[in-house]
């Protein structure tokens, strides 16, 4: 780490730049609800996401190359390679939830897409649709049109990161639905290498990127509870808080339920033990 310079935080991730053609990625503890980074960490939440990514970049890679080059021992680091990002966000929904509902309600159509009449929240949709958004630098990503985004990289690049998203989706999707995991929708960020191919970069179909739902729970018509997040939103929502910083610090039973959920989510999503994860993270990659 100490020759690393740090080039851009996200919310609750750092990266660093090792060279010029390496950047290395670091998932913090943190959390974030209702947009907000909360002062109490959740432990091992970045190991958990590291290991989640790692997991999914090994089994998609006759899908598409990605930006993985090596995991760190620490759990929550990966060395990658340098992209030039697209910029445009690669949204792929197969429920209708979140901007994707609100945007339904008001005009039948998410980002071009029209979709039958009478769907209600949470309701499954006929295929997965490719749901672009731009990268809003402060605040929300907006969605755009199929149309929009083919302006911002071109239309055979849209078409090509259509088609690789989709794909992405319904592998992603079918593998968690045989763990009892509704994978709604998820976000992938996809880069250009230098010979000019599309390679996915950032993290992909973690609890962070992308809605997860128990199966068990799950029924249209209502928002659905999140698999990670659920026990920290209800704790927010009893302490009235208005979701402005500074969020509420987490009580310790909080804290336990939300670590206990992201393990869960590690060991039926990989079918491997979270302990085995930390004694040799490389189990995930094999
Ligand atoms: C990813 C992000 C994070 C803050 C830039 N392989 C790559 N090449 C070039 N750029 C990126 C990547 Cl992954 C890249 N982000 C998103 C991640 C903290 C922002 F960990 N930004």
């Amino acid at each position: 780490m100490s020759d690393a310079t740090h080039v851009a935080s996200g919310k609750v991730r750092e990266i660093y730049a090792l060279d010029d053609e390496r950047l290395l990625l670091v998932a913090s503890d943190r959390i974030s609800t209702f947009d907000v980074v909360l002062p109490t960490d959740i432990p091992d939440k970045g190991r958990v996401l590291t290991g989640v990514s790692a997991f999914w970049f090994a089994r998609t890679r006759e899908i598409v190359p990605n930006h993985l080059l090596e995991l760190r021992d620490d759990g929550r680091s990966m060395e990658c390679r340098r992209l030039e990002m697209l910029p445009i966000e690669c949204v792929v929904r197969g429920y209708i939830t979140g901007s994707g509902w609100k945007d339904y309600q008001a005009t039948g159509e998410v980002c071009g897409h029209r979709l039958p009449a009478g769907l209600v929240e949470s309701e499954q949709l006929p295929e997965p649709i490719f749901t672009p958004a731009t990268k809003a630098h402060t605040g929300h990503d907006e969605n755009i049109t199929r149309e929009q985004a083919a302006e911002l990289v071109g239309e055979e690049r849209f078409a090509e990161a259509e088609r690789i998203s989709l794909a992405l989706y319904r592998h992603g999707s079918e593998w968690a639905a045989a763990r009892g995991i509704v994978l709604a929708d998820t976000k992938f960020e996809l880069g250009l290498d230098p010979a000019g191919r599309l390679v996915l970069g950032d993290e992909a179909l973690t609890p962070d990127s992308s809605r997860f739902w128990p199966a068990d729970s799950y029924a249209a018509g209502r928002g659905q509870p999140s698999f990670d997040k659920q026990f920290v939103r209800d704790y927010c929502e009893t302490r009235g808080w208005d979701k402005t910083p500074p969020g509420p610090e987490l009580p310790d039973d909080v804290v336990e339920g939300t670590r206990a959920r992201y393990l869960e989510a590690f060991e039926r999503l990989t079918d491997i033990a979270f302990d085995d994860y930390l004694a040799d993270p490389e189990v995930v990659v094999r």
